[in-house]
């Protein structure tokens, strides 16, 4: 299918209107110069914004619109570390015959095993999450190491591109963006200078995954698309500075001690995309919000 009609305008359109009337968005200076990227195809164009507002470090978007080849959208919202909100995570890409989907509020802390939290923030979404998993149904068996950063209303979805699919992703992208907005306005500051801490932490250990998922070796999707478009030095330079910002100055941690799964005897990275392999062919969560794949370590 020529997927030039399935662009991502109108959803960045409303994401900043709604953010906007919600909260203040500031533009984040620093990023200017990721405003303008131009491709190296002469056919795609990159469109790049990023703010930053009270409670949130930075909500960034990235949308290519590659004419009838592709159509990318990658947009997240980084709250400050004073928060334990989850990050929004807007993932799409659109070829001609497949469109690949990640939409969640990716919790910051453990949510398989850690109850409260996962009460705290999932517990009113469930059917929120219900709803929209019926109509965009789950994309098939996933590497492990993704599904432990994603919550029970994930929408990890596969599906063949039309008009009609791409509608219904954009009433998901709306309600899901509007659930985070609500969850930021009821969501009090911490105090205890050890959650701040440990919140910082969580947030660069999933900066530090998303990043080095894009670097070559791993051979992550993303990345060879964004490196023939860009060049080598300019996909990482959007990578590090402008998709992961933070993952050099919130942390000094390393992917291997987050991920020591990683590990090689001659202490570099393994190159595999998945340690555990592919798995999870359904929905790995019941109706209540609880795992329920035994044997998940
Ligand atoms: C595929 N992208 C994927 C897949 C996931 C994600 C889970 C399926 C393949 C896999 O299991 O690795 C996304 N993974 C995520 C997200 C998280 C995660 C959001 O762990 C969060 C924690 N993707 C991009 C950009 C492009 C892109 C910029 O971000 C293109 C320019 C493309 N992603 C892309 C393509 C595929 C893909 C082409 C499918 C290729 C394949 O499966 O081999």
């Amino acid at each position: 299918m020529d997927v030039s009609s399935l662009t991502y305008h109108r959803f960045v359109q409303f994401a900043l209107e709604e953010a906007q009337r919600r909260t203040s968005l500031v533009p984040l200076p620093a990023q200017d110069r990721f405003k303008c990227i131009s491709a190296r195809d002469n056919k795609s164009e990159l469109h790049a914004l990023s703010f930053h507002a009270p409670k949130i470090r930075c909500l960034r978007g990235l949308n290519i619109a590659g004419g009838k080849m592709m159509q990318v959208l990658d947009f997240a919202i980084f709250p400050e570390a004073e928060f334990d909100l989850p990050i929004f995570c807007a993932n799409f890409f659109t070829g001609p015959t497949i469109s690949i989907v990640v939409l969640d509020l990716n919790p910051l802390h453990d949510v398989i095993t850690q109850n409260d939290y996962k009460d705290k923030y999932y517990k009113e979404l469930l059917p929120l999450g219900k709803r929209y998993a019926e109509l965009l149904p789950w994309g098939d068996k996933i590497t492990s190491e993704s599904l432990k950063f994603f919550s029970p209303i994930v929408i990890w979805s596969k599906f063949t591109p039309s008009q009609s699919m791409h509608e219904i992703l954009y009433s998901a992208f709306m309600d899901y963006f509007k659930a985070w907005l609500d969850l930021m306005e009821k969501s009090a500051e911490e105090k205890d200078p050890l959650q701040i801490i440990l919140n910082r932490e969580a947030q660069h250990r999933y900066l530090t995954w998303r990043a080095e998922k894009h670097i070559p070796e791993k051979q992550d999707p993303g990345y060879p698309m964004l490196k023939k478009l860009l060049g080598e030095s300019s996909a990482k330079d959007l990578v590090d500075n402008f998709l992961f910002n933070g993952v050099s100055f919130l942390g000094t941690k390393t992917f291997l001690d987050y991920f020591p799964e990683y590990g090689r005897q001659d202490g570099t990275i393994s190159q595999k995309r998945s340690i555990v392999g592919k798995s999870f062919e359904t929905r790995p969560w019941d109706e209540k919000g609880n795992f329920i794949c035994n044997g998940f370590e």
